[in-house]
């Protein structure tokens, strides 16, 4: 009798259990309408993509774990379910021992597979139980994490139960960019931009895996950046700017707040002090610094080339060695710029001298010196870098010398000119750069230049006509996207008529990070508030 009670018992313990997993496998598996993991709107375009047309199910029982023993990862979790309670208001714990119940998760995994063969590479397999992203690094965690928040729809779909659920396309992706060098450049001398600006930027770059952001700390009409032992140069020569408003400055606590932001999202921060030309603000701070023995007045024009450091002074040195090593103390990325550009008021063999003397100084000091492509007429080290802007000439010298090259052709990757002769803000000295015409060239063939030589592309934006982030947002946005594929995607995986279709899809991600990005009507844009806003203004 008692045997048969337990028997009993134990059935319908068993039958209980049967029906509770079989609930269970209901709320795991559910039929979502077929997907293609090959048609989502990623950008940059990943090397590989193969569908398997199910899906993951993504909502509050989703949880996800990283490997805990390798540096960064459980961080890089951690910014994942930032940004998936932001752009969905769900909440999914990382590596928790906690109790809710959990049915599908995320692997973020430290892998040394032979098939990640760079620091940015990552595989991310996708089946309707699991994501397993894996990575040898956290910087290729991070770049794969870029992918799967694209991925992530919108929109939920709402079970029988009520219940949201994001169903994330299956399939797998194995991708490894192009270029290890993808950056843009920001003015922060002839307009300054805040803390929070550049913040934005930053979130805005990584977003399409942007990993060097160059910053344009000093020209003639303003010196940006606190330097302790020469208090003058922010006191004085940052107090204006192009068009006559107060400037402003960061401080190096600002700067380290930038730098410490930008590791988060493993990019680089390059800073430049632009010499011995674009100097008129350190020189109205320091009159000795342009040997003419004149006291130069601020400026808020737009002019270049008239300003110059006297080079061949011994205190022209030390003051630039102690620029060069309060700034790198701060700078934990392995470049310093130089700037090297325009010097028109400085003669040929002084140029030269300058050259040489200051990439001493930035290396003394641990860096590895970038130039503007002028630089290259200088006896530099091979170790040095050209940043090529307008000179095909220059860019064949420094080849010569064995020198890396950052491709940024004017006439092609100019942030700052207009898209066409309507275009609000903006230059267009060197073209018009319609979205198209952005996106549609080859870097990896661009005027002879070697692909050994070439260390990646970099889209700078000279903020002589924006003031202010809006205006940075419409000279930037869209185009600076499509520099995001020009230097992560293969050549064969960029396709200007497909790339358009996925650059559409951007809308609803710009708008919700509010980017007053310029609805190029070359684009058939998904709906947008800001589209909307043009359409109505036309
Ligand atoms: C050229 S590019 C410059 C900048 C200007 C820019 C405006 C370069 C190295 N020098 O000083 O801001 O054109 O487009």
């Amino acid at each position: 009798m008692f045997k048969s009670i337990i028997t009993r018992a134990l059935t319908i313990l068993f039958l209980c259990a049967v029906v509770i997993a079989c609930q269970e496998e209901k709320k795991k598996r559910i039929n979502f309408p077929p997907t293609d993991l090959a048609k989502e709107n990623l950008i940059p375009k990943p090397l590989k993509i193969i569908p398997t047309n199910m899906a993951f199910g993504l909502d509050r029982y989703t949880a996800i774990y990283t490997t805990q023993d390798a540096k960064g990862f459980s961080e890089v979790g951690q910014f994942l379910a930032d940004k998936i309670k932001a752009k969905l208001d769900l909440d999914v714990p990382v590596n928790s021992e906690g109790e809710e119940p959990i049915e599908r998760i995320i692997y973020i995994n430290q892998s040394d597979s032979l098939e990640l063969n760079s620091t940015e590479a990552y595989q991310l397999y996708i089946t309707q139980d699991s994501v397993i992203l894996n990575s040898n690094t956290a910087e290729g965690a991070f770049r794969g994490i870029q992918t799967l928040r694209q991925i992530i729809p919108e929109e939920s779909i709402d079970t029988l139960a009520e219940q949201r659920i994001w169903p994330i396309p299956s399939g797998m992706i194995t991708d490894n960019p192009n270029f290890g060098f993808r950056g843009s450049m920001l003015d922060v001398a002839r307009h300054f931009f805040s803390v929070e600006d550049v913040k934005k930027y930053i979130d805005l770059l990584s977003y399409y895996k942007i990993n060097v952001l160059h910053l344009h700390l000093s020209d003639d009409q303003g010196w940006r950046i606190e330097i302790k032992s020469w208090p003058k140069l922010t006191e004085i020569g940052g107090s204006t700017e192009v068009g006559g408003e107060a400037g402003g400055f960061f401080n190096q606590e600002d700067y380290k707040e930038i730098v410490a932001y930008a590791t988060k999202h493993y990019m680089t921060i390059i800073p430049e002090i632009d010499m011995p030309g674009h100097t008129n603000a350190a020189s109205v701070s320091y009159p000795f610094l342009n040997g003419n023995g004149k006291t130069p007045k601020l400026y808020e024009g737009t002019r270049v080339g008239f300003s110059t450091f006297d080079t061949r002074k011994d205190t022209v040195y030390s003051f630039i060695d102690d620029v060069v090593r309060e700034i790198s103390a701060i700078t934990p990325g392995p470049y310093f710029h130089i700037g090297g550009d325009e010097s028109h008021v400085t003669k040929k063999n002084d140029y030269i001298y300058f050259v040489e003397k200051v990439e001493k100084i930035v290396q003394k000091y641990g860096k590895r010196m970038i130039g503007w492509d002028e630089i290259a007429s200088a006896e530099v080290d091979s170790t040095s870098i050209s940043q090529y802007w307008s000179s095909g000439k220059n860019a064949q010298k420094a080849i010569k010398r064995g020198m890396k090259v950052i491709l940024s052709p004017a006439k092609k990757t100019y942030l700052d000119m207009q898209y066409d002769t309507l275009s609000k803000h903006g230059l267009h000295w060197a073209a018009y750069i319609p979205v198209d015409s952005a996106y549609v060239w080859t870097p990896e063939e661009y005027e002879g230049i070697p692909m050994e030589n070439i260390l990646g592309v970099e889209a700078p934006l000279w903020s002589e006509t924006i003031s202010n982030i809006d205006e940075l947002e419409y000279l930037a946005f869209p185009r600076v996207i499509g520099y995001s594929e020009l230097s992560w995607s293969i050549k064969e995986n960029r396709d200007w008529e497909n790339f358009k279709i996925r650059l559409a899809n951007q809308a609803p991600y710009l708008d919700r990070m509010d980017v007053k990005f310029y609805a190029s009507p070359k684009i058939d844009w998904k709906k947008s508030k800001y589209t909307y806003e043009e359409i109505k203004k036309d």
